[in-house]
């Protein structure tokens, strides 16, 4: 019945004239409803024409999209509204967090939704795309450090956009945190409730003649950059240097801004806009490997590179011809996590017919570093590297980069001034996960008048996941005095380490905690036959927590030994060889993908 209604319908199109490959109805396979916070802003307007650029691209979807005016009750309508016409996936861009977080929660539970621009509270949506807006203060921070780096006081007016998006709110936290290395530098804050161009205008302007005092001008997006350099020309003041944020092309985009010397720079934040169709289009086929958020990568315009930077915009997507040649510096085998991580790097590389190079360092970041530069003298395509611990890796980055060799991060970060030193960053969110930890806790251990006693297993000193997890766990240990960590030491990871704390620590104390939290499953284990070979019953005279999510922990959890268990999915090899793909396609890789992650208990194990 179908085919012939198809046959109908392309015959009546033939008769009319039509050209048949007009997008008829039968044609749309999806339609995705886009809820905008408003498009009126610049930047909105943008991300609404990438949407359709992107989605033009693929017949089988159509966009429809709602204008909040900025009005957060407008917005649940229009969500509610768009779910009336029966859309498949939701795309929304909230007003404020708080009033849309129940709203896109709600959506969630029968619908996929993408997140844009302003991320809602916790998880309750498919997939985030965003920028880093702490990051885009911070370098506009240390813009302004170089500015003002030959130490004469250096006054600044930051003028910030609508001081209730969560984005200008952390623009400026990252602004300061950067700026205050530098006693001189003294900011004065204004704020332009509509984020508008003639807004930052008036406001500048009544700002008079104050600004005989203003060195340098950042304001938080390029038309409010525009609206201030008007206002400082008119009151005679053409010299301020002007900082801004965006960095779009086109008439008054940031990019013009720097060729006409109205601003002297801007921090690029893309809309995500393409990515967000593409993510749209693999959740509704069921793609395996999306990831929880995508971070969007920013970076400093100037004049200097003002040219470089446009030309990367227009790159042509191409799948490449060769076999790409992957070199991965592999952290070890020190866990079950591990070898699960290796093994669907492994697996992945050949599904994507990839040329994958492995060297195993042992858990040594000395033997991490030589496979680095093994890998540069081989001349491969793409390095993967899994950094053992997050410091001491700029030396050998660089040497990459001159190389001219990309550089991908996978499962643990660094901590690195210069972020162009790495193409992005796959895999968890190490913060979120300590936070679990220790809600679980706080769920589920109490203690008859006294504190919660609780020993902590970490991982390999000075490793990203062992920094993160502890400092998402006492995030909320601090906001609970009736909880206190009384020992902690390191396992390294592995199984024998965890058996080693606990075992050092009944020499010399009886068992007076009332949990464990071990920051990966095979120390945990390790401490079950410590707690074991002391006639303790784990699980019941003590609780233990711990995360991964390997088989082993899962079984633990199911005989009642441990108690909860975080995932840290280790299926990482997918989207880290799509990623390897899409770089050597041409494509810009978001700086940071994180990955999907659950919990398990003794319910669900
Ligand atoms: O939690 C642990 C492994 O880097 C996220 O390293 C990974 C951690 C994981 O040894 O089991």
């Amino acid at each position: 019945m179908k085919n012939f209604l198809q046959l109908t319908l392309i015959f009546c199109f033939m008769l009319v004239g039509c050209s048949p490959n007009v997008q008829t109805t039968q044609t749309i396979q999806y339609v995705i409803g886009v809820s905008q916070a408003n498009m009126r802003e610049p930047w909105r307007l943008v991300l609404m024409r990438e949407l359709q650029e992107e989605a033009k691209k693929h017949p089988e979807i159509r966009l429809v999209f709602t204008d909040a005016i900025d009005d957060s009750h407008k917005q649940i309508k229009d969500i509610e509204r768009l779910l009336g016409y029966g859309i498949d996936l939701l795309i929304v861009s909230p007003c404020t967090v708080d009033e849309l977080t129940p709203v896109v929660a709600h959506v969630y539970e029968k619908f996929p939704v993408i997140v844009m621009d302003r991320a809602v509270e916790g998880y309750d949506y498919s997939l985030f795309i965003g920028p880093d807006n702490d990051l885009i203060g911070r370098k506009a921070g240390e813009s302004v450090l170089q500015m003002a780096s030959d130490g004469t006081p250096c006054s600044v007016l930051e003028i910030l956009g609508n001081s209730f998006s969560q984005a200008s709110l952390d623009r400026s936290i990252g602004f300061k945190n950067a700026t205050e290395k530098n006693p001189n530098i003294k900011i004065t804050q204004l704020t332009v409730e509509n984020d508008s161009r003639d807004g930052a205008e008036d406001l500048v302007l009544a700002y008079g003649k104050q600004l005989e005092q203003i060195d340098i001008i950042f304001a938080h997006n390029d038309n409010m950059a525009l609206g201030a350099y008007r206002a400082a020309s008119k009151l005679g003041y053409p010299d301020i240097k002007i900082l801004g944020i965006d960095g779009f092309t086109g008439p008054e985009g940031g990019v013009e801004l720097i060729r006409q010397n109205i601003i002297d720079e801007t921090i690029t934040c893309p809309t995500g806009g393409r990515e967000a169709v593409q993510f749209s289009l693999d959740i509704l086929n069921q793609v395996s490997g999306v990831p929880k958020q995508v971070i969007l990568r920013s970076e400093n315009i100037t004049l200097a590179n003002v040219d470089r930077y446009e030309k990367s915009l227009a790159r042509t997507i191409r799948k490449p011809e060769q076999t790409i040649k992957v070199g991965y510096a592999q952290v070890g085998t020190e866990s079950g996590w591990r070898l699960a991580n290796n093994n669907s790097i492994r697996e992945a590389a050949r599904d994507f017919g990839i040329d994958l190079t492995t060297i195993d360092a042992n858990q040594s970041q000395e033997k991490q570093i030589e496979s680095i530069r093994t890998f540069i003298s081989q001349k491969v395509d793409v390095i993967v590297v899994s950094p053992i611990v997050a410091s001491g890796w700029d030396d050998v980055l660089r040497e990459a980069k001159a190389a001219n060799i990309p550089v991908l991060l996978s499962d643990r970060k660094i901590q690195i001034e210069d972020d162009e030193l790495f193409m992005t960053y796959i895999g968890a969110d190490f913060i979120e996960e300590g936070r679990r930890a220790m809600s679980w806790v706080l769920e589920n251990v109490t203690s008859a008048n006294k504190k919660v006693r609780i020993l902590e297993i970490s991982g390999t000193a000075g490793a990203s996941p062992t920094i993160e997890r502890k400092y998402g766990f006492e995030m909320l240990l601090k906001q609970n005095p009736d909880y206190e960590i009384v020992y902690s030491a390191s396992g390294d990871f592995t199984l024998e380490g965890g058996q080693a704390v606990l075992e050092n620590y009944l020499k010399t104390n009886p068992l007076d905690v009332d949990v464990i939290f071990s920051h990966n499953d095979d120390m945990a284990l390790g401490a079950l036959v410590a707690l074991k070979n002391a006639g303790i019953r784990p699980g019941q005279d003590i609780k233990i927590i711990s995360v991964d999510g390997t088989k082993e922990a899962v079984k633990a959890l199911a005989t009642g030994e441990l108690n909860f268990v975080v995932e840290c999915n280790p299926m990482l090899g997918p989207q880290l060889m799509k990623a390897v793909t899409d770089l050597m396609s041409g494509k810009e890789l978001p700086l940071r993908i994180i990955t999907d992650e659950k919990v398990f208990d003794q319910d669900n194990a």
